[in-house]
């Protein structure tokens, strides 16, 4: 007997809660709401299981720049990280067992997208229409979380002619591991935190490795090693000491903050590592102009490796400063200063160019108020929210990693967590009050937004001589936290109903 495939399981037409994203931020939200006693909810997913961006990415020598101790919930600490720097393989298997351990999948739909989403005045609910293996279904909810991720989708360079390249060409959050890279001609675009530690892997492999850079980085030393079993017995069998650890290196990252946000000469000791990783590997006085940074330390995200140097001096890898002008069918083509223009065959393409973050396309799905989508608002006036979760004409949205609460410092899993904190108690507010929407109030949004951009005017992000992901088209961070992420924590500690236009239900 041929047994028929099992069927997908329901899409409640209704629920109180939908979740966008099955990363850190969907899969925190769905446990933190079910803990506030709020069930009636359904995480989407567009990929096939949790994971979100560690899903993702899994370029070769994917691994967290943030200590491991670091990276994981408080409230379900891992105690089992091999090494001091975890490895992409280990965080989507963390994610994986909390999801699993906390008993919730049974509400998470894989595979499925959300399409769209409309604010209903009259109902004051959400109306949602999600597709999954081609199929539409409308779901309305109360309030919608996004937790879809500030680094989800791909951005691809605007180059002349690369559609038109014959060989492998992919996105490093795409990475496509049925190419074999033994051997052969591949290039590198782009010289941020991604491709520092794609190329390293890169080089002991491929015959020969152009690394394509735009803006040298500053790249301090990793001095990641692997924990000894008495340490790992240790962090599993003493939780006290984890939370030590954690904390620690919590606060050792704290430090960086004055620096980026207020006196960049406070930087001196982290210059002062960059330059001595750059002069450990590299002797070729050309090569080490090449790569020294011509901005302040910080105003690009600081980058960790102890092996990216070491990669770029040897002999099968060349480092290529000149404009990229166009790609060919066979190769990618750079004119020098005077315009001269040569064309370097490659095989194989990997465009480590990063991700839309000034324009997080989820937006462009979401309409509030008055059919006000939130793209266009944000296209036309650039991101902004109140404390980076809710926004001013899209009542009941929740967003998780919203606009101005990236670190260029410390875990986000803690910023992700200040959020869920909020909203939660967001909700567990309305339903004790009855309000059936909630927004915040546009001056309290302003205030919020003043208050941000003025920090971030002094702020070595805005002033450091480099442009960056952190600033959108009209030159304005709408991307980075600029203050203590404590701060963010008292700042978001309880949900604060005096900001907000509250409807009764
Ligand atoms: O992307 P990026 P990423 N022609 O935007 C260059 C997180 N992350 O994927 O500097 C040529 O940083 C661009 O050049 P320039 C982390 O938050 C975390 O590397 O703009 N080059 C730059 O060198 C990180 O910040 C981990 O001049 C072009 C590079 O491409 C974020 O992801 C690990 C180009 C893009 O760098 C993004 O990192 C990895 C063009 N047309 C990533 N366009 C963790 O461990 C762009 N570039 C947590």
């Amino acid at each position: 007997m041929v047994s028929s495939p099992s069927p997908l399981p329901v899409i409640p037409a209704e629920v109180d809660h939908l979740v966008v994203g099955a990363g850190f931020g969907g899969i925190g939200a769905a446990i933190k709401l079910d803990e506030a006693g709020e069930r009636d909810w359904l995480v989407v997913e567009k990929d096939d299981d949790v994971g979100g961006t560690w899903r993702a990415n899994t370029y070769p020598g994917a691994a967290c720049d943030v200590p491991s101790q670091l990276y994981s919930f408080s409230f379900a600490p891992h105690r089992e990280w091999s090494m001091s720097f975890s490895p992409q393989p280990e965080i989507e298997a963390y994610i994986q067992r909390v999801a699993r351990e906390a008993g919730i999948l049974d509400r998470f739909r894989f595979g499925t997208r959300m399409e769209s989403a409309a604010w209903d005045e009259d109902a004051l609910r959400w109306r949602v229409r999600l597709s999954r293996a081609g199929v539409a279904y409308d779901v309305s909810a109360r309030t919608l979380i996004t937790g879809s991720g500030g680094l989800s989708e791909p951005r691809l360079p605007d180059i002349d002619g690369i559609d038109s390249f014959g060989g492998a060409i992919f996105h490093s959050a795409r990475w496509e591991h049925s190419v074999d890279l033994t051997g052969k001609r591949v290039a590198v675009i782009g010289t941020g935190a991604s491709a520092i530690q794609i190329i390293p892997e890169l080089q002991k492999v491929a015959g020969r490795l152009d690394v394509h850079q735009r803006t040298a980085p500053y790249v301090i030393p990793r001095n990641d090693r692997t924990y000894s079993r008495l340490e790992r017995t240790a962090l599993r069998r003493l939780p006290g000491l984890g939370r030590a650890y954690r904390t620690g290196i919590y606060w050792g990252r704290e430090l960086y903050v004055p620096a980026f946000a207020k006196q960049p000469r406070l930087a001196w000791p982290a210059v002062q590592m960059a330059k001595l990783n750059r002069e450990k590997a590299i002797k070729d006085p050309d090569l080490l102009r090449k790569v020294t940074p011509t901005f302040q330390l910080g105003c690009k995200r600081v980058l960790i490796s102890s092996t990216y140097y070491p990669a770029l001096a040897s002999p099968n890898v060349d480092l290529v400063t000149d404009r990229i002008s166009a790609i060919t069918p066979t190769g990618i083509v750079t004119a020098d200063a005077t315009g001269a223009r040569t064309e370097r065959e490659v095989d194989v393409i990997v465009v480590a160019t990063g991700f839309q973050t000034t324009e997080q396309p989820i937006a462009d799905h979401i309409t509030g108020r008055d059919g006000v989508n939130l793209g266009d608002l944000w296209r036309k006036e650039g991101m902004a929210s109140y404390k980076g979760t809710t926004t001013r004409g899209f009542p009941n949205l929740f967003q998780l990693v919203g606009a101005n609460t990236t670190l260029g410092h410390s875990s986000m899993v803690f910023m992700i967590e200040s959020q869920l904190a909020y909203v939660v108690d967001a909700i567990r507010t309305m339903r004790a009050h009855r309000y059936a929407a909630v927004e915040p109030r546009q001056d309290a949004q302003d205030a919020w937004n003043d208050d941000l951009q003025r920090r971030l005017a002094k702020s070595v992000w805005n002033t450091g001589g480099c442009s960056s992901w952190y600033l959108d088209a009209h030159g304005r961070n709408t991307v980075v936290w600029p203050r203590s992420t404590f701060a963010f924590r008292r700042e978001l500690a309880r949900w604060d109903p005096t900001a907000y236009d509250l409807v009764a239900g």
